[in-house]
């Protein structure tokens, strides 16, 4: 399922439009994978507060989209472009690659709800595309 060329230009232009909020959707997105899927909470677990309310959730949400926005300029060779950050999650963290799904699935459901216009169906095919390809590109290093 690899994108094609149409798909790489609606999801460039998609991020740009949705850049400004690209903070608060990470945020909010993190905020509800570990309260709608609690398993993923064990990975942060030494962090001190897990509650939507959590300050270092939302930042760290950030911190996510923050490469996500990277990967979107890198869309041409995710494999490579995230092949540090694959080993971070492999060797270091030790994160279930199947999670890198499952956010994606909660990244599409906020933008979704932030975008209820623009994220046309058209749009959303593309970006679920994207996503699934980043969530491989990051699984490449765990082989
Ligand atoms: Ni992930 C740290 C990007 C999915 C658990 N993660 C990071 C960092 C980035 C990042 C960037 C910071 C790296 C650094 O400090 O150098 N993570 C991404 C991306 C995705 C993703 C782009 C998928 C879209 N990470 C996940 C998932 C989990 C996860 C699905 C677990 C369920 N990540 C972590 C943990 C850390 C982390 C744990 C370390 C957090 C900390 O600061 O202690």
């Amino acid at each position: 399922m690899s994108l094609s060329g149409k798909d790489k230009t609606v999801v460039k232009a998609f991020w740009d439009k949705v850049s400004p909020k690209t903070a608060e959707i990470g945020g909010e997105a993190l905020v509800r994978m570990l309260t709608a899927y609690p398993q993923t909470k064990t990975y942060f677990s030494h962090w001190s507060d897990l509650s939507p309310e959590s300050a270092q959730v939302k930042k760290h949400g950030a911190t996510i989209m923050g490469a996500i926005a990277d990967a979107v300029s890198k869309i041409d060779d995710l494999t490579g472009g995230l092949s540090k950050l694959s080993e971070l999650h492999a060797f270091k963290l030790r994160v279930d690659p199947a999670n890198f799904r499952i956010l994606a699935h909660n990244i599409i459901l906020v933008l979704a709800m932030y975008y209820p216009n623009e994220f046309t169906p058209e749009v959303h095919v593309s970006v679920d595309k994207f996503l699934q390809n980043l969530a491989l590109a990051l699984s490449e290093r765990y082989r």
